[in-house]
């Protein structure tokens, strides 16, 4: 035995180092590490490209740990069972159109896929703001999340991406950002923030497909932020939209990139 205390520190930073270093400049970077955010980066890594995710917690998993209301189940369509057959999460037929999965099995493996497909996940990092040049979002403006949580008065630092994904559910943070304090409007039916509506199901989830796509120059929204950044309504304990959502913006910046 020669374990070593400064070694295994020496380790640890010089590997996270590497990580940092490495996406320092990205294909894409993707803000939230929910259900759309983990699909949306394992597809492009898998494509290929050079993808970061940013997760405020320090878990990856968002808004489908807890099923619903705390059970720890979820609810899928059957035109997103493909994508949990790709991860190999277990599915069981409730009825003709609801099939169930452990949320559990399916956050983790769907992260562990992705992570070892090339996705490089940061976790408790925040994003507060975007770096701009003209009328383009061209990376994020990050920090630490206990800084942020302590109120702390610490200069973040800055990454680059070629684009960027909001997949930060319910709250938008990237697109509230753009829409405060860049020029120029977003492209959405009023030009700002349209705000979520209250719970529709299965409008919700077609809205999601729909909603999900760049909506300023460089920034793309997905998943639930799709939709409350169109004004579409939420949806619950149904995920298919989610994955399917992670799945489209993947596609079109694998055409774009
Ligand atoms: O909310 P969330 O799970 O996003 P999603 O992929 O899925 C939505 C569903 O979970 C559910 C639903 C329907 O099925 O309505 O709510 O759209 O995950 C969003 C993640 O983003 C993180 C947040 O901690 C969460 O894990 N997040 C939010 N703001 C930031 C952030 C930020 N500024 N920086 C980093 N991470």
């Amino acid at each position: 035995m020669a374990l070593d205390e400064i070694i295994i520190s020496r380790a640890i930073i010089d590997r996270y180092y590497e990580k940092l270093t490495s996406c320092l400049s990205s294909d894409v970077a993707i803000v939230g590490g929910g259900p759309s955010g983990l699909v949306a980066g394992y597809f492009l890594a898998k494509a290929g490209k050079k993808v970061a995710l940013f997760e405020r917690k320090l878990s990856v998993g968002g808004g489908m740990w807890g099923g619903g209301m705390l059970f720890n189940e979820i609810v899928v369509q059957e035109e997103a069972l493909r994508i949990l057959d790709i991860f190999g999460v277990r599915c069981k037929q409730y009825d003709d159109h609801h099939y169930t999965a452990d949320a559990i099995e399916t956050v983790a493996t769907i992260t562990g896929m992705a992570v070892r497909t090339g996705l490089t996940i940061f976790n408790c990092i925040s994003v507060e703001d975007v770096m701009m040049r003209q009328d383009k979002v061209e990376g994020l403006v990050i920090n630490w999340s206990p800084v942020e949580m302590a109120g702390l008065h610490v200069d973040p630092l800055t990454v680059r991406a070629a684009y960027t994904i909001d997949t930060t559910g319910h709250d938008t943070e990237v697109v509230k950002v753009v829409a405060r304090k860049m020029a120029g409007t977003l492209d959405t039916p009023t030009g700002g923030i349209g705000g979520e509506k209250s719970m529709w199901a299965e409008r919700a989830e077609s809205d999601t497909l729909k909603n999900t796509r760049e909506i300023y120059p460089g920034l793309y929204v997905a998943g639930m932020a799709a939709n409350a950044t169109a004004g579409g309504p939420r949806m619950g304990p149904i995920f298919g939209g989610m994955l399917l959502s992670g799945e489209k913006v993947a596609g079109e910046l694998i055409q774009r990139l």
